[in-house]
């Protein structure tokens, strides 16, 4: 065969442009692309529902590929066991309850089931903003905006697109960075007991592991909170390298959803 390199240029270009018009009408879109949000994608995926990821940068998997401190060993406890090895994941128990994986291992085997489910990835693309609309007084999140992550980088002014989604999942971690925007921008009460993002306490594993999966929920008309972002909205404590309750978490957020779809 004579390889040919505008044909590989033009498969590119079409099957990613059909890919993106293909997600310009979303039941969900996440954005940030970690261990809460690939989990949820997966499981929404699974389920059958058009849901497309954004992550800003060229690998997803956020903060789990590095384990603990760069050591690639994560922990997850009993109840959150069977999501990883559903994901095809193996675990040691090295302590009664305390599992380890190797991050690096998990982290591929959640990118490839949510892909592998039918979700759609779209890394180097950040969200910049959202949509909002005002039907019958009450204001809603109705989709994302996002622009090449590059763009961001060099800080060129060039504007970017839009999609529309019937739900956005928030699970940008510890900076909660779609969920600031929006109330920095349109000055909305979100669904805290301050109306803002009440911030992120220290370390506290124990409280911090319940909580994030707690705090999993839906923050303001057509957005939900996950991972490490439901900690930070809703003035939780940090973890550590323990990953059960930000994969519990992107279930909880799919399940939520899919009973409302
Ligand atoms: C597109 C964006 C944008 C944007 C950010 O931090 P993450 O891994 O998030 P979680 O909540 O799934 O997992 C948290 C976990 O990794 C962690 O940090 C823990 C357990 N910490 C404990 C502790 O004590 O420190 O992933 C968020 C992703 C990242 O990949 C970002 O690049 C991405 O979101 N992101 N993507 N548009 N505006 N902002």
């Amino acid at each position: 065969m004579i390889i040919d390199e505008r044909i590989v240029t033009e498969a590119i270009a079409s099957t990613f442009f059909d890919k993106f018009k293909s997600c310009l009408d979303l039941d969900v879109a996440i954005v940030g692309g970690g261990p809460s949000g690939l989990t949820a994608a997966w499981k929404l995926a699974e389920a059958g529902r058009k849901v497309a990821l954004f992550e800003r940068k060229l690998s997803v998997g956020g903060g789990m590929w590095g384990g603990g401190m760069t050591w690639t060993s994560i922990v997850v406890q009993e109840e959150a066991k069977s999501i990883l090895e559903d994901a095809g994941v193996a675990l040691i128990e090295y302590k009664p309850g305390y599992f380890v994986a190797d991050s690096v291992a998990a982290t591929a085997a959640l990118a490839y089931q949510a892909t592998r489910a039918g979700a759609q990835v779209f890394n180097c693309t950040s969200v910049e903003d959202v949509v909002l609309r005002e039907v019958d007084g009450v204001k809603r999140v109705m989709g994302l905006v996002v622009n090449s992550s590059p763009v961001e980088i060099a800080r060129l002014h060039v504007d970017p697109l839009v999609l529309h989604c019937k739900h956005a999942i928030e699970c940008t971690g510890h900076d909660v960075e779609m969920l600031k925007t929006l109330v920095r921008k349109n000055g909305v009460k979100l669904n805290t007991p301050s109306g803002g993002i009440e911030g992120e306490q220290s370390m506290w594993a124990d409280v911090a592991e319940a909580n994030t999966v707690r705090y999993t929920r839906e923050v303001f008309p057509g957005v939900w909170v996950a991972g490490m972002a439901a900690n930070a909205t809703y003035g939780s404590y940090r973890m550590g390298p323990i990953f059960g309750g930000m994969l519990l978490s992107g279930v909880k957020v799919a399940e939520a959803i899919n009973e409302l779809l």
